[in-house]
């Protein structure tokens, strides 16, 4: 089992798609086991995209992040890691496979509308920038053995 950390982006809260991507992630069978709206400060910002500093999108990208409110979960399942960012598609909405969230909603790079971590070393430094050990839940679902074989 894997966990993933997922960022409904501001573009998204405000186009009203929030239920619209959560459903995507939820009927594919990944457990949420951390949710919560927040507006993310510039500090958290800069932490979470600390990679990306010095490029030239990087303050456009850190104005956007910190704009409105996001919903972030915790994401848990089999491979949860690379099936979210097949579910989410390519960075550049223009370039995402049909299907996909950022090309069933965008159009450009710089409002892709979510974020999923992109390997599981990412994830953990991710998940802990956003979430305490206590709102991580530890859970079992009815219907898991119809979703996850063992
Ligand atoms: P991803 O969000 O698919 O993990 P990333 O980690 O490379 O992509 O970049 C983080 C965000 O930064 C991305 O969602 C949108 C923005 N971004 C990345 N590359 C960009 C570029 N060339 N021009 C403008 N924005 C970019
Ligand atoms: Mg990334």
């Amino acid at each position: 089992m894997e966990r993933t950390l997922i960022i409904i982006k501001p573009d998204a809260v405000q186009r009203g798609l929030i239920g619209e991507i959560i459903r995507r992630f939820e009927r594919r069978g990944l457990r949420i086991v951390a949710m919560k709206l927040m507006q993310i400060t510039p500090e958290l910002a800069e932490r979470h995209y600390a990679v990306h500093r010095g490029k030239p999108f990087y303050p456009g990208l850190i104005r956007y992040i910190t704009s409105a409110p996001v919903v972030v979960m915790v994401l848990e399942g089999t491979r949860a890691i690379e099936v979210v960012r097949r579910t989410m598609g390519a960075t550049n909405p223009a370039e995402a496979a049909p299907g996909t969230i950022r090309a069933d909603f965008g159009l450009e790079v710089g409002r892709n509308l979510v974020h999923g971590s992109d390997s599981p070393e990412t994830a953990a430094f991710e998940i802990p920038l956003f979430f305490t050990d206590d709102e991580i839940l530890s859970y079992s679902r009815a219907t898991d053995p119809w979703i996850f074989e063992s």
